[in-house]
């Protein structure tokens, strides 16, 4: 049988049409039971008399609170804070020679999806900015099924196998006798197990690096991380590498400043996500991806089935294949970012996985963890969850099932049903996984060719500015600092003398430890207790041993935009409407907003005698929530040199390596002698409303920081 729903039109919106079924509207309605009865008061319950007790008949008031007993569903075990949106996704080239997947082939097709990123540690209520990888999970609702790449914002993981998984997240999340500390890796017990793990090297420089405390959800790469396969209409495979590109570049904040945005608001990146949408700034992302010929598989000093190793772009170049773009809000969080279930298993034909031995466990370990989650196997019918394709079987009952199958068969093979639902053959769309030859022995081991786990974290450390190293380096100070038992800080060191002697000098220096001569041998470490010291890590030479595209601030595709970026205006009484309204405009052009702060809400008189709406006060402002400051001329702006608020603000900005101008008499707010050194990242002008200054301004902060302020910090 033929898809009856073989698409005619580019079914952006077939995902939105579907959820229209389920949403409800209480505009001009009743108010009623779950049975639909009216309810008349809502404010008592049912009393013997106006003073007496109350009574075990009030069906109403029994129905509103057991409903709400029971609203809560356990959070996800991991990356259970998440911030999700609808959207498309749109082909810029057909990958028909790699894979038959319809939506990889069409290009006049626009796949809904639905994206959902998060942060892994932290428990539901958990801020945004802790250190840590950012889930990347994207559902394109095609045609020929549901496809979810559920991904992360690092291209390789901490572990090789799925069996170390709970014991990398148990050693993460909360130490289980107090439960502390709360989305923070900076603990005896995280350590403790990286510091046996010498595999996770490479994982936790990009952990250490300003990759794991992302300035927006809309700053930040994606990447599928496993190798997958690509299989054509001719069912050949090649392996495939994914990778999301974001239109904005890739941008990290200070981390000083992530512990304060922590406290002024911990919804930062939610919040960020769901206003630019709503204000029209819909994100955009570029799906990349590295293809391997299947002959090719051998030919890295690395094996492509090791989640710990990533491709360098410089070897196999990243083919831009098409873009995302996140258009809409959900209507409701639970509805839908809570309920949306993941699944790197749920893949349509075309699209096949790898022996990746992470892989493989995680194939089993989604369906699974809806099951306690969600609480059915049902939960493909949830709404956010249910494909747009047709989708029949003889599946049946269950928890809480939507669906009322007609007639008497729930078999397969039936005659009584006219054999009804159909196999579909391989050219009819049926799915067949890729007949890969295994002959092997039953064997719970790791490959050999797993064993080298110093290489790519040198090659990724070496592959940073020295400003990105310093900060990788200033990360580990804080985390292992944090760390009580010195013989875990002692282990670090001895691996990380293993990358990079500096880094762990450096490291061993803000520790007050010296590094091991000989490094720790794990125990254990990737074997089973009868094969101890079997296999030892080792190092393999990379063939290449720098990579810009691992830097964030070498990386070839950076982007200069300032679009949607905050820029903070310090205003007063008296300030100079002229100065500030050029300086708006020009923001404004490159697609940047001005926030005017000042002493009170309300408005202000400018100079002029010109009302000036205010954003926001000092008391609720704070330089972490911004990205570049400026501050106005005019002869009221000079009150503010006196006022606590505004030199807080300008010397965390200062020292958040952000770019500040001021103009006018605005310049003479800047601390510039005692606390702040002038330098290329502060911009002056002696002039009003200065159209160059906004020039220079605005090209400076297309590099979003002026991090060699750092050295002079620090001295
Ligand atoms: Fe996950 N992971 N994971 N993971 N993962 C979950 O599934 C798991 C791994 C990732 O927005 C859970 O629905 C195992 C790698 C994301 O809803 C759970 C292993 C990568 C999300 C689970 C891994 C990821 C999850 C918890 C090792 C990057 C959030 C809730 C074998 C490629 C999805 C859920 C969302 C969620 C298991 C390793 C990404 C428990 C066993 C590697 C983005 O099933």
């Amino acid at each position: 049988m033929k898809n009856s729903k073989k698409p005619s039109q580019d079914h952006a919106d077939e995902k939105q049409r579907d959820l229209e079924f389920n949403k409800s509207n209480a505009d001009n309605q009743f108010m009623t039971t779950n049975q639909g009865v009216k309810i008349n008061d809502n404010n008592n319950s049912l009393k013997a008399g106006e003073r007496g007790p109350s009574l075990l008949e009030d069906f109403i008031l029994r129905e509103k609170i057991t409903h709400f007993d029971h609203e809560r569903i356990p959070e996800r075990i991991v990356h259970a804070r998440g911030s999700a949106a609808h959207g498309y996704f749109e082909l810029y080239e057909s990958m028909e020679k790699y894979t038959k997947a319809e939506f990889l082939n069409n290009k006049s097709i626009k796949t809904p999806v639905f994206v959902r990123f998060s942060t892994v540690a932290g428990s539901r209520g958990s801020t945004d900015l802790a250190r840590d990888v950012r889930g990347f999970s994207v559902k394109f609702y095609t045609q020929e099924g549901n496809y979810d790449l559920v991904g992360n914002n690092m291209p390789v993981f901490f572990i090789q196998d799925a069996m170390k998984f709970p014991d990398l997240i148990h050693a993460v999340k909360p130490e289980p006798h107090h439960e502390m500390p709360q989305a923070a890796s900076a603990h005896d017990t995280f350590w403790d197990f990286i510091s046996l793990m010498p595999e996770s090297m490479h994982m936790i420089m990009w952990v250490m690096s300003d990759r794991a405390i992302p300035r927006s959800l809309r700053m930040m790469e994606g990447f599928g991380v496993h190798t997958f396969r690509f299989i054509n209409k001719n069912n050949e495979s090649h392996f495939v590498k994914f990778h999301w590109k974001p239109k904005l570049g890739t941008h990290g904040v200070a981390w000083d400043e992530a512990q304060k945005i922590s406290g002024k608001n911990s919804d930062f990146h939610k919040q960020d996500l769901w206003e630019a949408i709503d204000g029209g700034n819909f994100p955009e992302w570029e799906l990349g991806v590295q293809i391997i010929p299947e002959a090719d598989e051998h030919k890295f000093e690395f094996d492509l089935l090791d989640p710990t190793k990533l491709i360098p772009e410089e070897l196999v170049p990243v083919q831009i294949i098409g873009k995302m773009v996140l258009n809409k809000n959900p209507d409701n969080f639970f509805a839908e970012t809570e309920q949306v279930a993941f699944h790197p298993g749920h893949v349509v034909p075309g699209i096949d996985f790898s022996n990746d031995p992470l892989l493989q466990g995680r194939l089993f370990s989604y369906t699974d963890t809806q099951l306690s989650r969600l609480g059915s196997p049902n939960f493909h019918e949830i709404p956010i969850n249910r494909t747009v394709a047709p989708m029949h079987n003889n599946q049946r009952d269950g928890h809480m099932r939507q669906e009322i199958p007609t007639g008497r068969v729930s078999y397969h093979p039936n005659s009584l049903g006219g054999g009804c639902p159909f196999q579909a053959k391989i050219d009819e769309g049926g799915f067949s996984s890729f007949n890969e030859r295994i002959d092997a022995h039953k064997i719970r081991e790791r490959s050999e060719s797993f064993s080298d786990h110093f290489s790519q974290a040198k090659l990724f450390y070496n592959s940073q500015t020295s400003i990105e190293q310093n900060h990788i380096g200033d990360a580990l100070s804080f985390e292992l600092g944090k760390v009580e038992t010195i013989a875990i800080r002692t282990r670090m060191l001895g691996l990380l003398s293993q990358i990079d002697k500096n880094l762990a000098a450096k490291v061993g220096k803000a520790l007050g430890l010296n590094v091991p001569a000989t490094p720790e041998k794990p125990i254990n470490h990737g074997v089973g207790a009868d094969d101890e010291g079997k296999q030892e890590p080792k190092e393999i030479k990379q063939s290449i041993e720098n990579s810009d595209a691992l830097s964030m601030l070498k990386n070839p595709t950076i982007s200069n935009t300032i679009a949607t970026r905050q820029v903070a205006f310090l205003c007063a009484e008296g300030v100079n409407a002229n100065s500030i309204k050029t300086m708006k405009a020009a923001l404004k052009e490159a697609g940047a907003k001005a926030v005017i702060i000042a002493p009170h809400l309300g408005t202000i008189v400018s100079e002029e005698g010109l009302e000036i709406p205010v954003d926001q006060s000092y008391l609720i402002a704070a330089s972490v929530l911004f990205d570049a400051v400026f501050i106005p001329a005019g002869k009221g702006i000079l009150t503010l040199k006196n006022k606590k608020e505004v030199a807080e603000f300008i010397k965390d900005s200062y020292h958040h390596c952000k770019f500040i101008a001021a103009e006018g008499q605005g310049v003479q707010v800047l601390p510039l002698k005692d606390d702040l050194h002038k330098d290329a990242g502060i911009l002056t002008s002696e002039k009003t409303g200065d159209k160059a200054l906004a020039t220079s301004f605005i090209k400076a902060m297309g590099r979003h920081r002026f991090w060699e302020r750092e050295a002079i910090i620090k001295q």
